[in-house]
Order: C-alpha cells, then structure tokens, then sequence
C-alpha cells in the first residue's frame, strides 16, 4: 500500500478511534454491556456524533507544526497547542494548567516542570502522537528523540515521556509494515521492546504481560487487570497496543475490542486507531465511521488534507 494512505489511516484512525470511545469515556465494561451491549458505531456524544476531544485537537496540533517547521520546533509546537485549544474538547488537569503557564510566558521546556511531582504521566502526550510516527517512521532514533521533546512540552515525567515514545515506535513499525503480508503479532512485539528498551520497570512488566495475554485470549476483566484502562500513560500505552496486536487483521475489530475495555475510551482508542490505522491505511477505516465523523474547519476533511501535507513534508525532508 502507498505510504501516503497509511499517514491518512494513522490520522484519521487517531479521529474514529476518539470519537468512538467519547461517548463511554469513563465508564467501566460491565457498565457499557449493561447499556449498550456493546459499542460498535458512533453514538451521540457531549459535542455531537462523531466529533473528537483533546486527543485529536493536539494531534492536530503536531501535525500543524511538523508540517509548518518541516520538524520538531519546541516553541512552535507549543504555540500550536495554544491555537487549537478549546476547553470544551475536555482537556486534562495537568495539560490545562501548562497551557496557561506557556501562554502567560513560560518557556515551553519549562512549563511541565510546574505539574504534579516532577511532571505529568497522564496519557495526553501519547495520544497526540501519531504525526511524529509517521513523519520519523523510517529514522527510530530520531523518532525517540522528537516524542520525546514533545512529549516534555505537557509530561515531563519519565513514564509520560516513555508512554510517548512507545506509542510513537508502535506507529511507526505499523507503518512499515506491509499489509499484504500476514504480520506476526509476536513477531511485532518482540522488535518493538527491542527498540523501545525503557528505563522504567513499569512499561518493561506491562510489555512482558502482553506477551502472555496474546498467548492465552483472555477475558476482558484479566486484560485490564494486567494492562489498566486508565488516564495513567503506562496503564493506558499497553492496553491500545494490545488491541491491536490481538485484532491484527481488522481496524474495525481492533477499535471495538479497545473501546468496550472501558476506562479511559476515547484515548485508549484513539492510539489503537493510530496504530491499526497505520497499518491497514485509510481503507481499512469503515466508510460507514468515516462517514459520521465531525466535520466543519477543521473537521474529517481537514485531517485527511493534514496528513497529505505531512506526507509530502515527509518527502520534502527526505528529498
Ligand atoms: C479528559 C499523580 C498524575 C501524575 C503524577 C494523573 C482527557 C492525574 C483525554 C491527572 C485523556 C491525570 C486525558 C491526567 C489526558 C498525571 N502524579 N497523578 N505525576 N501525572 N497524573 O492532567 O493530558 O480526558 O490524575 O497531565 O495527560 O481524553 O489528572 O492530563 O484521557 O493523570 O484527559 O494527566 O490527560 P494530565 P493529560
Ligand atoms: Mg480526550
Ligand atoms: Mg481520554
């Protein structure tokens, strides 16, 4: 498949997989099978069907600024969260108040330092990500490096910055994976520890559980019993890549599995939709989601034209 549709897959499945999950964001599996059965199509939602939160506006955001700087650009990443913040996508705690520390002039790699003990570990610098997977997706150590620093502009903690980096090499070995061929979920697995090797203990035990949880198909309960399904990056990274992994085949099914986890929804499918999305490409996205996706300036439209400007910086630097 053409790279260029699997930069739009990436985006965009970042998009479905948020707006999936929004309306049941915070509501744990029992809850969700006791209401809904089960959630397969967008439903109504706070901003209406099919609209995005946080997770897509600053992926938009990234997105914007790779684009703009032809690379990473700290100050001007940062101003590009300022631009498309609006509060009532649902922002994080911790996100929030470093926005407002940036915009009352506080440098962008010093913000962070001001939340929590020693910086955020929410998930927010996660599942913004799949830009910079895509744009480094043939350059692992830059790749590490630019999640990185984006990842301290908002997280600054240690796990925070690592729940990026994870996130952003799982998109990234999508990508470069061919989709004609039958890909090995453990095969996949095993590359990706190789290349990520953390520091922390917490993201090397969630990745060794995985392996046992894609030998055994277990229930969903002994999923989020081992790998979380919360806003915490390393309770959250996990879970999205082992949607994935255990749902090879179909970014439909992938995203379903992910959402009905419960916890945390919106974003454990919106980085499960980056990276399913990066490999299937935009065809493997149901028509019938893409279709009820939000539309407007800077709506489903907009993303996929994004993603198409991020391919062509991506030849651009490359040339
Ligand atoms: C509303 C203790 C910490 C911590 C630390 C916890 C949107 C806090 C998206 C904090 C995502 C939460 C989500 C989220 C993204 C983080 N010590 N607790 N060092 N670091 N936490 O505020 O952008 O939904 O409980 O930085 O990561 O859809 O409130 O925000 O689900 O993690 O928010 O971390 O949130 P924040 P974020
Ligand atoms: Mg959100
Ligand atoms: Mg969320």
């Amino acid at each position: 498949m053409f790279l260029k549709e699997k930069f739009i897959g990436s985006l965009m499945g970042t998009h479905a997989g948020d707006a999936l999950g929004m309306p049941v964001e915070g509501y744990q599996p029992g809850l969700i099978k006791m209401r809904w059965g089960q959630v397969t199509e967008m439903m109504d939602a706070r901003l209406g069907r099919g609209t995005y939160t946080d997770d897509t506006e600053m992926m938009i955001a990234i997105a914007e600024s790779l684009c703009r700087c032809k690379g990473f650009n700290g100050p001007d990443m940062a101003q590009a969260f300022l631009e498309n913040f609006s509060p009532d996508r649902g922002y994080g705690g911790g996100t929030t108040k470093v926005l407002s520390l940036i915009k009352s002039g506080k440098p962008w790699d010093e913000a962070g330092k001001e939340v929590f003990n020693g910086g955020s570990y929410g998930n927010g610098s996660a599942m913004r990500i799949a830009p910079v997977g895509c744009l480094f997706y043939d350059k692992p150590q830059q790749l590490k490096e630019v999640a990185k620093l984006s990842s301290i502009i908002t997280h600054r903690h240690l796990l925070g910055i690592e729940g990026a980096v994870l996130q952003s090499l799982a998109v990234a070995k999508a990508l470069r994976i061919d989709d004609s061929k039958k890909m090995d979920p453990f095969t996949f697995l095993q590359e990706l520890i190789e290349e990520f090797n953390p520091q922390s203990k917490e993201y090397k035990d969630k990745l060794y559980l995985m392996r046992k949880l894609l030998i055994k198909e277990p229930d969903k309960e002994e999923v989020i019993k081992s790998l979380g399904n919360d806003v915490r990056a390393y309770n959250s990274v996990p879970t999205a890549i082992y949607s994935f992994l255990a749902h090879p085949d179909s970014f439909e099914e992938a995203l379903i599995y992910a959402v009905n986890l419960g916890g945390d929804t919106d974003t454990i499918g919106a980085m499960s939709g980056a990276i399913s999305g990066a490999y299937h490409g935009i065809r493997g996205v149901p028509v019938y989601w893409l279709e009820s996706l939000e539309e407007g300036p800077k709506g489903r439209g907009y993303i996929k034209k994004l993603a198409k400007k991020l391919y062509d910086t991506y030849l651009y630097i490359n040339k």
